[in-house]
């Protein structure tokens, strides 16, 4: 209803009415055949991680059953999750991968 540029134009502006989107982590579930550098290269090749990340994630989940690769929305978060779990079925390893709210 303002007008911001004086050019004698009145412009309805809407209410940035904006919700910040629901996060989800993207967990890797440890298991005991799935090869250590498979479960590396995963972290490296859909999460962006380095060697040096990647194998701090991989002995993490490793030790403690679980880790996190990584926080994103909803539809992000799932697609990644279906895209870990299908490369790891071509390649015949169990691992799995999950979403879980943040
Ligand atoms: N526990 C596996 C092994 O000893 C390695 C592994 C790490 C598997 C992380 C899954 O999400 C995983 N070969």
């Amino acid at each position: 209803f303002a007008d911001h540029n004086d050019t004698g134009v009145v412009t309805e502006e809407a209410k940035p009415e904006l919700k910040r989107p629901s996060m989800y982590r993207v967990v890797l579930l440890n298991d005991d055949y799935t090869p250590m550098d498979f479960v590396i290269q995963v972290l490296m090749g859909f999460f962006g991680m380095n060697q040096e990340k990647a194998t701090q994630v991989m002995l993490a989940v490793h030790t403690q059953g679980k880790g996190v690769c990584g926080v994103f929305t909803r539809d992000v978060a799932d697609t990644k999750a279906a895209l870990v779990n299908q490369c790891a079925r071509e390649n015949q390893h169990p691992l799995l991968c999950d979403v879980e709210q943040a």
